[in-house]
């Protein structure tokens, strides 16, 4: 079945179920794979193999991405799509209704406002991918490791261009530290090593996201893992600040079973406030429960648990102002979004499934 090489399995089914028990005839599902301005790609499995369509949002979509944003296909949804009543021979199809995501990894908006934009939809992995030379940047790992934890993916990093650092196993000791409960990969692409991991979880049919800062490498790990040519990587000799090779968001399926997300390197990435801070530095989190007062901020306290490893150089202190300016920032975006917004976030979705199986212009 050629769904299922797209990712589709009994839980899918059983949420289009839900949400279209009486779609009409016509209705199909697929994959959104690269989104554009008011149109995505989708892939859907066809009688050969999978075909690649365009479509456009419907005027329901259009409507409720005014009202949030992140209701707007994204790359790695899956979609309800029927032909285009008035078929305009550019995108012959039109998104009418989205699976509920099983992950969402999101971002501060880029309008700094509090509605969040989605990066990867339904991935099953979000792999953090940092270079190991020229400069491996903890503080930018952690904040894309908050993001990974909170999408409900299980979370990851790979670190790149291991051939060429002196000392591989030493870096991935030092992530380690600050990556507590997610799996620390060498990679170095030229001689294929460290993708066995990766490999792994593709043959499980698993989606992975790859995200981090522009140049790491994810395009370059991505052309790896689906053997080709897929996405276009940097070239030598163009290396440099403030260029960025990929631009869009792209699903590829990889040889033998799940799927690959590349993202375009991100320039900032803020939180939304509502971010899982503490999984990424669980360590300091622990030492605060172990402070002599409960509302310790660690700063002057007497018996303050957190100072002391800092003293004693278990913990070191970059790691605690890491720490300090992310839950600050989630902390003053929690405050600004309207709470009662979030918690709304399932009520949206399933108003939305009701609509849809309401509509008028439903086919019989
Ligand atoms: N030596 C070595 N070079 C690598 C490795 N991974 C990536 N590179 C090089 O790093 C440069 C940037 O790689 P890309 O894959 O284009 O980086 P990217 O993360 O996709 O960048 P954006 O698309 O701008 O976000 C290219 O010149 C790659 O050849 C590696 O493991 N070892
Ligand atoms: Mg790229
Ligand atoms: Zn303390």
């Amino acid at each position: 079945m050629h769904a299922a090489r797209l990712g589709w399995d009994a839980g899918w089914q059983h949420s289009l179920d839900t949400l279209a028990a009486d779609a009409g005839e016509g209705v199909v599902v697929a994959r959104v794979c690269r989104v554009d301005a008011g149109a995505c790609d989708l892939m859907l499995p066809g009688e050969t193999g999978v075909e690649r369509v365009t479509a456009r949002w419907s005027a329901r979509l259009h409507h409720d991405a005014a009202d949030d944003p992140t209701t707007v296909p994204a790359t790695g949804d899956w979609a309800l799509i029927e032909p285009h009543t008035g078929a305009q021979r550019s995108a012959p199809w039109a998104v009418t209704a989205l699976l509920p995501r099983r992950t969402a990894l999101e971002r501060l908006g880029v309008s700094g406002t509090s509605d969040g934009q989605v990066l990867a939809a339904n991935a099953d992995v979000v792999a953090v991918v940092e270079g190991m030379v020229p400069d491996l940047d903890l503080g930018r790992l952690e904040r894309l490791l908050t993001l990974a934890w909170s999408s409900g993916a299980r979370p990851a990093v790979l670190l790149t261009k291991a051939d060429l650092h002196p000392d591989p196993a030493e870096v991935v000791a030092m992530v380690t530290e600050s990556a507590a409960g997610c799996d620390v990969i060498a990679v170095a692409a030229p001689e294929g090593r460290g993708l066995d991991e990766p490999r792994g979880w593709l043959a499980e049919g698993a989606t992975v996201a790859l995200l981090g800062a522009s140049g790491v490498g994810k395009s370059t790990l991505l052309n790896a893992l689906v053997g080709e040519q897929a996405m276009a990587t940097r070239s030598l000799g163009v290396e440099g600040k403030g260029r960025h090779t990929t631009v869009t968001r792209e699903l590829h399926l990889a040889p033998d079973g799940g799927a690959v997300l590349d993202t375009p390197g991100l320039r900032s990435v803020g939180l939304r406030g509502d971010e899982a801070v503490d999984e990424v530095f669980a360590d300091v989190v622990d030492l605060a429960d172990r402070c002599r007062f409960n509302d310790c901020t660690h700063t002057v306290e007497p018996g303050c648990a957190v100072l002391a490893a800092v003293d004693d150089g278990s913990l070191p202190e970059r790691r605690l102002a890491s720490w300090r300016a992310l839950e600050r920032e989630a902390a003053f975006q929690a405050r600004r979004s309207d709470a009662r917004l979030q918690a709304e976030y399932a009520r949206v979705w399933k108003a939305r499934a009701k609509a849809y199986r309401a509509r008028p212009d439903k086919k019989r």
